[in-house]
């Protein structure tokens, strides 16, 4: 009896803790640092219980793009973000609201936001609520890592994205585009002169990373690039089931289905590695491979005797997260902003001639295609694939006149500064590369790939790729917009083309 009254007190005690732990995440911190942001002056829209204003932004959004735009307007802030224009204008250029029991700050100030990036690091990062929502996913790779962990992480990967080893990427993306080019030439043969390029280059960039990635068996990568796309989508589907906490631990149709796909996923990974492993451990070989999986495993053996292959894994996919659809939406949007700017075509298809004569760029040509890196650019100012950047705040932190309480989470709309007229001017909506050659260039309103030491790693890789593709098909084709494409741009973690991109297709002689 006295057992059981002393197991039942243990098991109360614990129950409180937990229950504890769950209020001041989901209750107690959230209203502190409310009260700390108000006593600066900083408002926002008022929240609902467990939701906060989660269910307000997915109105307002559904309601903006209920709709196709008229005409191919860049003027899609108003339409992607339009919780932002309305809360600017109640509340100023800082607000804050609630993503559910986890308040964020919208921050546009560039200033402070250069700072941020900058001097805060490794004191800011991924919170627990993204990290959650990817860990079935990509795990614990660079992108979700924080702190100490990220740190190592990050100067195990960064050797791979850099110098000779980055060039050595330059035949793979030169021999997948080569391919995508003549399955367009085929299609055209067969009288369809109008194809959705959106499908061809997101085929064209797994292709590209699957081949950098794991070399010659990148026949099992493709693969697995396979199951990863597929989890991605259940692990989405997943998410928006998770409206309460705890939800995650119920044994759902979903979370069976996302067990066993990652569980492929990493028996294919383990596969891969294990028979590096083996070249080396029977001599046969004395590195692991110059791909950037064989980059990661000879890292991880320089510093650090044992390979944690947990990590080598998450990394794997993160690579392929990151680097795959990114760069595909830029290629697409930025054959939808040629194909609608045909002069702006001319001149880059003309710029490419000049330069490299046979239609595919050598290395060093690719410093050269300014125009086209002018173009790109503007893409990526206009068409932002990451359009947020969402940060939290592990430490107090002072950014200008901001005190910034630990737990907060900010989010910068990368999105809205691109489009903003008054860093941009008055033609901040409008495709001008032009405004690329000005010397006036302010790194911290153009913010692709983020900024300072979290920026993006594969930065360089996805520029080269992205001149590399579009340099080909420039030379080999000329396009026009169809009358099919419909103008509506989404925004799905990423800014995506609601219906694809149609162009029409008219090979050019070579
Ligand atoms: C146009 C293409 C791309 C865009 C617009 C882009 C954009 C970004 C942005 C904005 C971030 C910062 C995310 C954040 O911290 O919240 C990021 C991080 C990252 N990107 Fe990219 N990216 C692109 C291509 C690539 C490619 C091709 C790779 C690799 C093959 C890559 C690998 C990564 C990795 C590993 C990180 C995490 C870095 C860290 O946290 O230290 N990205 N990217
Ligand atoms: C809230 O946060 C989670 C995790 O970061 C994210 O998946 C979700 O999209 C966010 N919701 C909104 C409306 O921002
Ligand atoms: C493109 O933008 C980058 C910043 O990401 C800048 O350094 C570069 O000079 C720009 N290039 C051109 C040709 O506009
Ligand atoms: C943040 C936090 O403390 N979450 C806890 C909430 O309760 C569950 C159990 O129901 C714990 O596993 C979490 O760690």
């Amino acid at each position: 009896m006295v057992v059981l009254t002393i197991l039942l007190f243990i098991l109360v005690t614990l129950l409180f803790k937990l229950l504890y732990e769950n209020l001041s995440c989901y209750l107690l911190t959230p209203l502190r640092i409310k009260k700390i942001m108000e006593m600066q002056g900083v408002r926002g829209p008022k929240p609902r219980f467990f939701t906060g204003n989660i269910l307000d932004m997915a109105s307002l959004v559904s309601k903006s793009t209920s709709q196709d735009m008229k005409t191919i307007s860049h003027d899609i802030v108003g339409r992607l973000l339009p919780h932002f224009l309305l809360w600017t204008s109640q509340f100023g250029k800082r607000y804050i609201y609630w993503n559910g029991s986890e308040p964020r700050l919208c921050l546009t100030e560039t200033e402070l936001i250069k700072e941020f990036l900058s001097k805060y690091s490794t004191v800011s990062g991924k919170s627990w609520l993204q990290k959650q929502g990817s860990k079935n996913f990509i795990g614990e790779g660079v992108l979700m890592a924080n702190g100490e962990n990220w740190y190592h992480q990050r100067h195990i990967v960064a050797p791979a994205f850099i110098g000779d080893r980055l060039k050595s990427y330059a035949g793979h993306m030169v021999e997948c585009t080569k391919e995508m080019l003549e399955s367009l030439q085929k299609g055209l043969e067969c009288g369809e002169s109008e194809v959705e390029i959106g499908e061809y280059m997101t085929k064209l960039t797994a292709d590209i990373i699957s081949r950098t990635e794991f070399g010659t068996s990148y026949q099992k990568g493709k693969k697995i690039f396979h199951l990863l796309t597929l989890l991605q989508t259940r692990c989405a589907q997943a998410s928006r089931h998770l409206c309460f906490p705890g939800s995650r631990f119920f044994p759902s149709k979903y979370n069976r289905e996302i067990k066993s796909l990652k569980m492929e996923v990493e028996k294919l990974l383990m596969e891969i590695i294990q028979s590096r492993k083996d070249c080396v451990e029977i001599g046969r070989s004395n590195s692991y491979g110059n791909d950037l999986l064989g980059i990661l495993l000879n890292e991880m053996k320089k510093k650090e005797n044992s390979l944690n292959l947990q990590l080598v894994m998450d990394e794997c996919k993160t690579f392929f997260f990151s680097g795959h659809e990114t760069t595909a939406l830029l290629l697409t949007w930025t054959v939808m902003l040629l194909a609608s700017n045909p002069c702006w075509q001319q001149k880059v298809r003309d710029e490419v001639k000049r330069v490299c004569n046979a239609g595919i760029p050598s290395l060093d040509q690719l410093s050269k295609l300014t125009m086209l890196h002018m173009v790109i650019n503007e893409s990526l100012r206009l068409y932002p694939p990451a359009s947020v950047l969402p940060r939290m705040a592990f430490e107090d932190i002072i950014l200008g006149d901001l005190y910034i309480p630990k737990g907060l989470s900010i989010w910068i709309p990368v999105l809205a500064i691109h489009h903003n007229e008054k860093l941009w001017g008055k033609d901040a909506n409008e495709f001008n590369p032009d405004r690329f050659t000005s010397k006036s260039f302010i790194p911290s309103r153009f913010l692709p790939f983020a900024f300072g030491p979290r920026n993006c790693v594969g930065q360089t890789f996805a520029l080269m790729e992205a001149k590399i593709i579009l340099a080909m098909l420039i030379s080999r084709f000329s396009f026009t917009i169809s009358d099919d494409y419909r103008h509506a741009p989404v925004v799905v973690l990423t800014i995506k083309p609601k219906y694809g991109v149609q162009v029409c297709l008219k090979p050019l002689e070579s």
